[in-house]
C-alpha cells in the first residue's frame, strides 16, 4: 500500500490502482491502455459516480519524462485524495468523471531507477536508425506541428522526436486514450517537472491560443489555490514565452488536435537548481496536497463548463 513517503516503481502504482478499484469498486475502473515497447501495461483509472458517460470529464496523466518522479507521485496522491475521500468532498466525483494515466512512460521510469537516473525517454530500440541509441522523448512524438523546432531527429538526443509522429507506443496509447472521451473532456492536465510553471500551449509558435485569456483566467485561479496552502509560486504562461520552442508535446496535439480546450502543462517543484528531478520524497505530500487544491478549482470549473 502507498504511502507517498517515498518514490515508488512501476509494480507499486499498477497494484496501487487494481488495490483502489477493489476497494471502490463503485468510482474506480482500472484498464489497459496499451503495452509499453518492453510490454508493461499502461494503466488507465477512471473515476466516476455514474451517469453513463455523458458528465464533463478531465484527463490527468504523469511521467511521461522518465526522470520527473514528483510527476506520477503526485498524480497518485490525487487520484487517492479523490477517491478515499470522496464522502468529504463528494462533489469532486459527482459533478465531472475523471481518467488517469499515472505512469505514461513506466519502461523509462524503471531505467531511471534502476541504471540511470535523469534518463527522459522511453527505451525503444531504433531499428529504423543505424544507431545505438535508444529512446524518443515521448513528449515530442506527437503529431501537432511535428518537428517544427525544440526537438531532435538526431536519436541520441534527450529530445529525440521519433523521426515521425506516434513512433511510440506510449505516445498512442496515450493519444488513443485521450480520443476515447475528448467530447466531452473539458480540461487535459499533463503533469511534469520541474520549474512551478502553469503553461499552456503552443510550443511550436509564441503565438498565443485564441482563447488564452479564458485560460489564462482559469489557471489564475488554479495556482492562487495551490499557492495558498503553503505559499510555493508558480508562474502561468504559454509554454513557448515561458520556457522555450519546442514541438510535438502532447500538449498542443490536445488542444490543436483533440480540441480539449483547457489543455495546461504543469511543472511541479522546485524550482531548482537545488534539487530539480532529485526532488527529496518529503516533498512528495506537500506537492500532492497543494496540487490537489489546483485540481479542485480546475474540477469546479469544468464541472459548469457547457
Ligand atoms: O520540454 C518539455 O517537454 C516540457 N518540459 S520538461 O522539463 N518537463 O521536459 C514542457 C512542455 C511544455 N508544453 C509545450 N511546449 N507545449
Ligand atoms: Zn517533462
Amino acid at each position: 500500500n502507498l504511502t507517498w513517503d517515498n518514490y515508488y516503481r512501476y509494480d507499486d502504482i499498477r497494484e496501487f490502482a487494481y488495490a483502489l478499484s477493489a476497494s471502490y469498486p463503485e468510482l474506480v475502473t482500472v484498464s489497459v491502455a496499451g503495452k509499453s515497447y518492453e510490454n508493461r501495461d499502461l494503466i488507465l483509472i477512471k473515476i466516476s459516480s455514474g451517469g453513463s458517460g455523458t458528465k464533463n470529464a478531465i484527463f490527468v496523466d504523469g511521467g511521461i519524462h522518465a526522470c520527473e518522479w514528483i510527476s506520477p507521485a503526485t498524480v497518485t496522491y490525487i487520484i487517492r485524495e479523490l477517491v478515499e475521500n470522496y464522502a468529504a468532498h463528494p462533489q469532486y466525483i459527482d459533478d465531472v468523471d475523471w481518467i488517469f494515466m499515472p505512469l505514461v512512460n513506466p519502461d523509462g521510469y524503471e531505467f531511471a531507477h534502476t541504471e540511470s537516473r535523469l534518463w527522459r525517454k522511453n527505451r525503444r530500440v531504433h531499428d529504423e536508425t543505424n544507431t545505438t541509441c535508444i529512446g524518443t522523448d515521448i513528449n515530442r512524438n506527437f503529431d501537432y506541428h511535428f518537428n517544427e523546432g525544440g526537438s531532435s531527429e538526431n536519436p541520441c538526443a534527450p529530445t529525440y522526436n521519433g523521426g515521425q509522429p506516434f513512433t511510440e507506443p506510449e505516445s498512442r496509447a496515450l493519444r488513443d486514450a485521450i480520443l476515447a472521451e475528448a467530447n466531452r473532456t473539458k480540461s487535459y492536465l499533463t503533469v511534469h517537472s520541474y520549474g512551478q510553471h502553469w503553461l499552456t500551449p503552443w510550443g511550436w509558435t509564441t503565438d498565443l491560443p485564441e482563447d488564452y485569456d479564458a485560460m489564462f483566467a482559469l489557471a489564475t485561479d488554479a495556482v492562487a489555490a495551490l499557492t495558498a496552502v503553503y505559499g510555493t509560486p508558480y508562474d502561468i504562461g504559454s509554454s513557448a514565452n515561458l520556457l522555450y520552442a519546442n514541438s510535438g508535446p502532447s500538449d498542443d496535439w490536445a488542444k490543436g488536435v483533440a480540441g480539449i480546450p483547457y489543455t495546461y502543462t504543469i511543472e511541479l517543484r522546485d524550482k531548482g537548481p537545488v534539487y530539480g528531478f532529485l526532488l527529496p520524497p518529503d516533498q512528495i505530500i506537500p506537492s500532492g496536497i497543494e496540487t490537489w487544491e489546483a485540481f479542485k478549482v480546475i474540477a469546479e470549473a469544468v464541472a459548469q463548463m457547457t
